[in-house]
This record gives structure tokens, sequence and C-alpha cells, in this order.
């Protein structure tokens, strides 16, 4: 089993996404193993995205993050990450099929609602840097009815 971070950003905590949003990764099977609403500092924004510090959006994108709260999640299932990612859409909205996140509740690239880890790599990291006090031990009781042996 994968796990992997998604995080609802400011704007789809201000729009009031964040039921929508839960609800559609624990429909799918995955299993929430942590949560938490949370500010977090210009610092810890820049360090989340330190692979695009270069990128000519970087310091519109941390003002973006810092801008509201936002909710930190770990999602664990099979192929989550992937999956995940499939769920949330492409990066650009306007190329976001209908029925993913982006696709349904985005318009702008700076404002495209949510963040899922890219790989199981960066997931590992960035599990550990936003929930370094760990996460919850837990499966539901009805495993057997969405996984096969
Ligand atoms: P991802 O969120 O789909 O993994 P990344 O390339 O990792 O996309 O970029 C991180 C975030 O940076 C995006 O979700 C988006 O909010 C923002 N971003 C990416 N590309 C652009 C851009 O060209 N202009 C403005 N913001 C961008
Ligand atoms: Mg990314």
């Amino acid at each position: 089993m994968e796990q992997t971070f998604i995080m609802i950003k400011p704007d789809g905590v201000q729009r009031g996404l964040i039921g929508e949003i839960i609800s559609r990764f624990e429909k799918k099977g995955f299993y929430l193993k942590g949560l938490k609403l949370m500010s977090v500092e210009r610092s810890f924004a820049e360090k989340h995205y330190a692979d695009l510090s270069s990128k000519p959006f970087f310091p519109g994108l941390v003002e973006y993050i810092i801008s509201g709260p936002v909710v930190a999640m770990v999602w664990e299932g099979k192929d989550v990450v992937l999956t995940g990612r499939k769920i949330i859409g492409a990066t650009k909205p306007s190329e976001a099929t209908p029925g993913t996140i982006r696709g349904d509740f985005a318009v702008e690239v700076g404002r495209n609602v949510i963040h899922g880890s890219d790989s199981v790599e960066s997931a590992r990291k960035e599990i550990a840097l936003w929930f370094p006090e760990g996460i919850a031990e837990w499966r539901s009781n009805l495993h057997p009815w969405i996984y096969e042996a």
C-alpha cells in the first residue's frame, strides 16, 4: 500500500471544497491517514515547493499558498500517488478533464485548488515535511470489499 500527500490550497478552503474533495478520495476507496487545517509560513511554503524555486511563477506560488489556511492530508491505497494525480487532473485547469477536481472546480493555473505528490519519492518527502508528528495507523473494515486479497 502506497501513501500520497494531498493539500487543499487556500482557494479550495475559501471556496468550501474541503468536503467535496475529501469525499472523492474517500469514495474511491483510499484511506485518510492524516488530516489538519493549518496556515503555513513563507519559509515552509518555499521548502515545499523548493524544486520550483527557479521558476518565474515561484514568488506568486508562495504568496498563493500562504494566503490562507490549507488542508494537509495523507491518503493511503493501491497506486494512490498516480491515481491521486488522475483524480486531481492536469496542472492547468484548461487542460484538466471534466470529472477531475481541477477540471470541475478550477479555471486558472495559479488557483488550481489542490496539490498532490507527483511520485512515491516526493510523497515520502512531503509527508515527512508536513506530518513530522506521524500519521494514523488504521485500515477500514471494508478493506476486503475494496481490495482483492
Ligand atoms: P502540479 O501541482 O500539478 O504538480 P507543478 O508543476 O508541480 O504542478 O507546479 C506546482 C504549482 O505551481 C501548480 O499546481 C500551480 O499552482 C503552480 N504553477 C505551475 N505552473 C504554473 C505557471 O505556469 N504559472 C503559474 N502558476 C503555475
Ligand atoms: Mg507538483
